[in-house]
């Protein structure tokens, strides 16, 4: 799926801002028919929870509508003209004046709305999103809609972060030509010095298809025609962690000699591989440094902000990480290509968390045991889930940034029918893209003995608490547990990593004892968990839970949200920070004491 991008033959219109505004309740029947009677506005993109002070929107479960009129260019006669939102965060239904021209479910992947035949260049139309917020049994992420006694909705979920909606990415008027590229593939390696760059191009309409690869200064450095082939780069510049060189594939679609449509598509000549229990990228061993992160931010919920990418990512150049996991969803495709500019390594992850009945609201609970089947997570789930993966692999596939798939989060791959469940999605992600390993991330009772699916996948991820939901404030137990545990993954003889490890600490919070909440506590925690690490052949990597604090769902167990953030949720360092910055800029891309 090709991001709209201003070409030679593309335009576009973007259209974020402030629309108006109103939850369903508070308007009529089909609100979309006509101007919203309503006094609210909202910005876009931004989640629209805590843009208000009212716990009724905060807290609203259902559709809400976004409502705006939009002017399209006059220049756009004869052109196909469609809307791309980035992400509607559950579900959509698009308006364009009184018609429905388009719907989505997924959150947290594009989708396009052609209006072609609903509106005229140099025209003006009204357009509304009506957006629903709602989990259930039949959505990626899942959850569950109750009536409560009083005719209201109420929702829960099985994972911890806040479930923040609405337009959280930005939305945009494009135009392609009638005759255009639909899709662009690409795959690299090399050989020496020589790169190789494979192309394929699928487009709508006839005409003849010429590609030229461009390196940085923009010099041509190869070029082919039609639609599938193999480019040789003489004396290759590779992709490399902390150190990107991207090429631009300019793309070309002519008839009778005429350019109809063209489309750049960037370029990272690199390689990745599991062999035996390391993790490879362009042939050299390579070991994560980072953290899970969240889109997470005060007021904007999970908006997309470029001053927070900006920023975030100079925090993880302090800090000395060289990766991160885009816990638990993908996210906004400009980070990924901010990202592919920079160097960051990437585990794009699905938004496949909360798969498993044990945990509520992120927290182990026990209550319904049983997670997959019929009457739980059956196959309605399934089917979402797969075509989520379709869809995130589609828009990611090429991003040299992006080393690994990580399909679930924490699932019950503990329990029966937790095979039958995955093996098909774990097919469908190695066909459609089979350049890159796959993962997931292991759930705390999920174990060397009683895991079901771990065989099915390239590197074993880890999320592991010990000295936290287990053995809290006994670091020395801990410490015992975490070492049987990583010894207990040898016989796999895969690669080994922690996706998840750490301590909720309130900054500020201090203590000369072992205190959990305590700044002194999660510098320590993380130092214990890095003594084991080291002593671990097979360990490819850490990564931090998290980045920064979060916003949760209410509950005892959090205080303003999740705090086993490095960074407050403002960006502040904890003492943890400190403490990894110093281990994770005493050395580079190699596992400690290996370079
Ligand atoms: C986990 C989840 C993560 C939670 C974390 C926690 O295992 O994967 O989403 O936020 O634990 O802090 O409890």
């Amino acid at each position: 799926m090709l991001k709209p991008v201003p070409t030679p033959t593309r335009e576009q219109v973007i259209l974020d801002g402030v629309w108006r505004f109103a939850i369903d309740s508070r308007v009529g029947d089909e609100p979309w028919a006509a101007r919203l009677d309503t006094p609210l506005e909202v910005a876009v993109p931004a989640s629209y929870n805590d843009q208000f002070a009212d716990p009724e929107i905060r807290d609203h479960v259902g559709w809400v509508y976004y409502q705006r009129d939009v002017r399209v260019p006059r220049g756009w006669a004869g052109e196909r003209i469609l809307i791309r939102f980035d992400a509607a965060t559950h579900a959509a239904r698009v308006y364009a004046g009184d018609a429905l021209v388009g719907e989505h479910v997924g959150g947290y992947t594009p989708f396009d709305v052609d209006i072609t035949d609903h509106v005229e260049a140099s025209g003006s139309f009204r357009l509304t999103v009506a957006v629903d917020n709602r989990l259930t049994r039949e959505t990626i992420p899942p959850g569950t809609v109750t009536t409560t006694s009083d005719g209201s909705l109420s929702q829960r979920y099985l994972h911890d972060f806040y479930n923040y909606a609405g337009l959280a990415r930005s939305v945009r008027l494009h135009s392609v030509p009638r005759a255009h590229v639909t899709d662009i593939a690409v795959t690299t390696g090399y050989s020496g010095t020589t790169g190789r760059v494979g192309y394929a191009v699928d487009v709508e309409g006839a005409g003849d298809i010429a590609v030229t690869l461009r390196d940085e200064s923009g010099a041509d450095v190869a070029c082919g025609t039609g639609p599938v082939g193999e480019l040789e780069v003489a004396d290759v510049r590779l992709w490399q962690p902390g150190a990107a060189y991207l090429y631009d594939l300019v793309v070309e679609l002519r008839a009778g000699g005429e350019l109809v449509d063209q489309y750049t598509q960037t370029v990272g000549v690199r390689t990745v591989e599991v062999r035996g229990t390391e993790f490879l990228i362009n042939g050299e061993p390579f070991y994560f440094k980072g953290f899970g992160k969240h889109e997470d931010t005060p007021i904007r919920g999970k908006g997309h902000d470029d001053a927070f990418l900006v920023h975030d990512f100079q925090l993880l150049e302090w800090i000395g990480a060289n990766s991160f996991r885009t816990s638990h969803y993908p996210y906004a495709e400009d980070v990924l290509d901010f990202a592919d500019r920079h160097g960051m390594v990437i585990i794009d992850e699905t938004a496949a968390v909360g798969l498993n009945m044990l945990i509520d609201a992120g927290i182990s609970k026990g209550g319904e045991k049983r997670t997959f089947g019929p009457e739980v997570i059956g196959d309605e789930s399934q089917a979402a889930l797969a075509q989520h993966v379709r869809e995130l692999i589609a828009r990611d596939k090429n991003h040299p940034s992006v080393v690994m798939w990580s399909l679930i989060n924490e699932p019950a791959s503990n329990e029966d029918g937790s095979r039958e469940y995955f093996e098909p999605i774990v097919r469908l992600a190695r066909e459609l893209d089979p350049s890159r390993p796959i993962t997931f991330s292991l759930v705390m009772f999920a174990n060397a003995k009683n895991d079901q699916i771990v065989d099915l996948f390239d590197v074993i991820s880890l999320n592991r608490y010990y000295g936290w939901y287990v053995t809290p404030g006994d670091l020395r137990t801990a410490e015992s547990y975490l070492r049987m545990d990583l010894a207990s993954w040898e016989a796999f003889g895969k690669p080994v990593m922690m996706t998840e490890y750490g301590a909720d600490t309130q900054p500020g919070a201090h203590s000369i004892w072992d205190g959990p909440w305590t700044e002194e506590y999660q510098a320590s925690l993380l130092d214990m968990y890095h003594r084991v690490f080291d002593e671990v052949p097979y360990f490819v990597g850490e990564q931090v839970w998290n980045f920064a604090d979060f916003q949760t769902s209410n509950g005892t167990h959090r205080v303003e949200g999740n705090k086993k953030g490095a960074f407050t949720r403002d960006r502040k360092p904890k003492a943890g920070a400190h403490a990894l910055r110093r281990r994770w800029t005493s050395f580079g891309d190699r596992k400690p004491g290996t370079d």
